[in-house]
């Protein structure tokens, strides 16, 4: 029945059924890509949480596996939670994750293969006298989870971290161990922001200032800097900061105090949230993953009889260009899906208007590549303009300015009584300088009233010379948008009623009251991926 499964997504990785939420313990490993997820092999909310488990041999079409682990000890017999892989040089592979025990402490655990020389890793072993690592003194027996990927120190220690808080203040500490089984706290925190509540899935890891290649975790000294991310719990978003690590102190500063961890930047101003990185040993990148949760009932979830999807995976890298934010981009492997497509070359697009492009029949799956350039005589021509401009403004893309909204119209039906603009907006300030936001306005991407429909984005550095450029990735019931190379990114999940398969459409559009648009465009047509379950479909 077409209208019970046009949400499924076709290149975005899913369970077949139930609930889904944070990517677990990515890595590459003797040839598969690896990702674990949380898991509630019992419905489609959360609870009853296990490490979910699939391989791919290019991240983007892959092999559901049977559950990795599920709750059955005492120190994790109310969820198997959130952890993260460490490979070690001689090979060797474990995983650390948070167990909730039968007293729902947050407790950290090991587990590791149970057979090293199977490139699946069907089967885990847990360590038989786990936990390794209880709430330390001071923090709250609900406050101590998700530990992260290893990391070496000169002197060959590894050091992990786990996000916590005392009162309000988000804080990350630091554990030192040999072998994952004993460890030691250091004094201090790696960081630690007032005001910002739980930490959760702290990430750290460095990005090299100096080459597009992704850096081991361990990888420190010049040409690094380190990334601190966390997931938020009171808000729900993955803010990120850059900085410098200080292996003597494990302490880490941001470069920019006013862009510390939670003031300044986030990965994705949609949904999008504890997501994950790896450093993928075979095509020296680094990949991050993110959960994409529903907006839409509980009660719709239960119905449709699954929730929540994953991000595509995208590439991390620091951005040599501004020096102040990280970039994230598609992996490469996506365009494999790639079919037919469709170019559009120096479309001018007149104030207030609306433009079909005509991409053939299958535009549910689509990824576009578009460039936007203003026309300079109208950037010159206006005065001072919107200098408050906000894009989560009531009114979204149907608030017009001199210099914008302008982009594109994507799942929208014929008459547009559905739509989903994406698109930029450019303020003027004194002296001529341009300010640039990145929308996504889901206010009308949806009939259904019983889901979310907010405004979403932030401003984007457009460096001189650069014209306005945006990547948008459309799969049926989700859209990516990456702005200038993906220095910012909006995750869009929409539910779109009568914008579906064949009757969704794309628009360019152009709100603006002052300045001809001109666009140029790529647009192909994606195909599915092959995301199918063991064993009936493995088997083959
Ligand atoms: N989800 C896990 C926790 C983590 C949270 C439980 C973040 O380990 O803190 O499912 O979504």
């Amino acid at each position: 029945n077409r209208m019970l499964t046009w949400q499924r997504t076709s290149f975005h990785f899913q369970p077949k059924i139930n609930w889904m939420n944070d990517p677990n313990g990515p890595l590459y490993y003797k040839g598969w890509y690896h990702f674990f997820y949380q898991y509630n092999p019992e419905g489609a909310v959360w609870g009853n949480i296990v490490w979910g488990h699939s391989v791919s041999t290019d991240l983007i079409h892959w092999r559901h596996l049977p559950i990795a682990m599920t709750y059955d000890q005492w120190y994790d017999s109310n969820g198997v939670w959130t952890g993260s892989a460490t490979l070690l040089p001689n090979g060797d592979l474990v995983m650390l994750y948070t167990g909730s025990t039968n007293q729902t402490v947050q407790v950290q655990n090991l587990a590791y293969p149970a057979d090293p020389s199977d490139p699946l890793l069907i089967d885990w072993v847990k360590y038989p006298k786990n936990p390794v690592l209880v709430p330390p003194p001071g923090i709250d027996i609900h406050d101590f989870r998700d530990p992260t990927t290893a990391w070496l120190t000169s002197e060959g220690k590894w050091r992990i971290t786990i996000g916590s808080k005392i009162n309000k203040t988000g804080i990350s500490l630091v554990y030192e161990t040999m072998d994952f089984k004993n460890f030691e706290l250091l004094e201090g925190v790696l960081h630690a922001v007032p005001g910002t509540g739980m930490w959760e899935c702290v990430d750290f890891y460095p990005v090299s200032t100096s080459g597009e290649n992704g850096l081991d975790t361990s990888m420190k000294g010049s040409g690094v800097k380190h990334v601190v991310k966390a997931s938020f719990d009171d808000d729900r978003n993955d803010y990120y900061s850059l900085g410098t690590y200080d292996e003597e102190t494990a302490v880490w500063h941001p470069d920019d105090p006013k862009l510390d961890v939670g003031l300044g930047l986030r990965y994705d101003y949609g949904k999008f949230y504890a997501s994950k990185t790896f450093f993928d040993v075979e095509k020296k990148r680094r990949v991050l993953w993110g959960w994409i949760p529903e907006t839409d009932s509980e009660l719709a979830d239960i119905q449709k009889g699954w929730a929540s999807l994953q991000a595509v995976p995208r590439t991390v890298v620091f951005d040599r260009k501004t020096g102040s934010n990280v970039l994230q981009w598609p992996v490469v492997e996506v365009e494999k899906l790639r079919t037919k497509s469709w170019q559009f070359s120096n479309v001018v697009v007149q104030p207030g208007s609306v433009l079909p492009l005509d991409v053939g029949k299958k535009t549910s799956q689509l990824d576009i590549m578009a460039e936007f350039e203003l026309d300079q005589e109208a950037l010159n021509r206006v005065n001072e303009t919107d200098e408050m401009f906000s894009c989560s403004t009531a009114g979204g893309a149907a608030n017009r300015g001199a210099l914008g909204p302008f982009g594109l119209l994507v799942l929208a039906d014929e008459s547009l009584s559905e739509q989903t603009p994406i698109y930029f907006y450019v303020a003027k300030g004194a002296e001529g300088k341009l300010k640039t936001f990145f929308c996504a306005d889901e206010s009308r991407s949806s009939k259904a009233t019983d889901v979310m429909k907010p405004i979403y984005g932030s401003t984007v550095p457009v460096l001189k010379g650069e014209k306005f450029s945006m990547r948008i990735l459309v799969d049926h019931s989700i859209v990516e948008s990456f702005a200038q190379r993906g220095r910012t990114c909006i995750t869009s999940r929409i539910y779109p009623t009568k914008a579906i398969y064949e009757d969704a459409k794309i628009f360019l559009f152009n709100n603006a009251t002052e300045a001809n648009i001109i666009a140029s465009l790529k647009i192909w047509q994606m195909d599915s991926a092959y995301i199918h379950s063991y064993p009936t479909e493995l088997i083959m």
